[in-house]
């Protein structure tokens, strides 16, 4: 970690040194995706740069421009990180429920799902896999999730979601839908209140899309 702490300084120096705005935010979106804190971003990052900002500027090595342009390029990156905690915050405001449908064991990219989700800030509600319709409705009712991820990998597994869907529904009919896996039919394409994804990566986005338009709603 320490070692991609100090690539990650080096480029956004290098990016602050070239006003190269694109590449400090990029710097600073790598290292929140690793992981690293904004407090270790702030310290580790972004001020050791600056120091050798100024450092460059008391020697005449750059100008006071090159040296407004950093200073501009880094406070426009707070924000950035910013905007990130808050959505991490507003995010842990919903409850996302996980399940497979009955008859369904694979659950690998589900946990994913679920990793993902909850990296993101999402409150996730992990049911597991194999649950019939009825108990997806119960869950759906007393825990009252924003959105539900189902899973499907085996052969008629479209007609399991669909089923599972409509159970869901009646319950809690406030529910959106992110859908994935390759039990889904060729055909079954996203519509209003589903999404189908092909890859786990795409969960968050999906989520957050259904989540802003229910608030919209
Ligand atoms: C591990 C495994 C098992 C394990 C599952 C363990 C577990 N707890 O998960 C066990 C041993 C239980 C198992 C059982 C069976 N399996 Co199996 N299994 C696999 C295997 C090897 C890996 C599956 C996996 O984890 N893939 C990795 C994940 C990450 O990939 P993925 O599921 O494809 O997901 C991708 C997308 O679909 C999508 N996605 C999926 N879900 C979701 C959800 C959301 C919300 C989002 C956003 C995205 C998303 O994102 C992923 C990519 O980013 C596959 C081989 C294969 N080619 O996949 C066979 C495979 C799926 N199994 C198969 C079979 C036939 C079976 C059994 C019938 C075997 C048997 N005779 O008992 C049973 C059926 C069990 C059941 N009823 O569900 C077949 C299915 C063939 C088919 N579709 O017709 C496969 C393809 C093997 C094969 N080549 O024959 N299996």
């Amino acid at each position: 970690m320490e070692q991609r702490v100090t690539e990650l300084n080096r480029a956004f120096a290098t990016a602050l040194l070239s006003g190269d705005e694109v590449g400090a935010e990029q710097a600073v979106r790598d290292a929140m995706d690793a992981g690293i804190s904004t407090a270790e971003i702030d310290d580790a990052i972004i001020a050791p740069a600056m120091w050798l900002i100024g450092d460059l500027w008391e020697r005449g090595e750059i100008t006071v421009a090159d040296e407004h342009i950093a200073t501009e390029i880094s406070t426009r990156v707070l924000a950035l990180q910013r905007e990130a905690e808050r959505l991490a915050v507003s995010r842990g405001g919903h409850r996302i429920m996980l399940a497979t449908p009955e008859g369904e064991q694979h659950v690998v990219a589900l946990r994913m799902v679920h990793n993902l989700l909850r990296e993101a800030g999402y409150d996730v509600l992990m049911l597991g896999t194999d649950v019939p319709p009825g108990d997806l409705a119960a869950s759906a009712a007393r825990y009252e999730p924003d959105v539900v991820c189902l899973s499907t990998t085996m052969p008629g597994g479209s007609d399991r979601i669909l089923i599972a869907i409509d159970e869901i529904q009646a319950a809690r009919p406030e529910a959106g839908f992110v859908l994935g896996g390759r039990g889904l039919r060729a055909r079954m394409r996203s519509e209003p209140g589903i999404n189908v994804c092909l890859r786990v990566p795409e969960v968050v986005e999906a989520v957050d899309a259904m989540i802003k338009r229910a608030d919209l709603n």
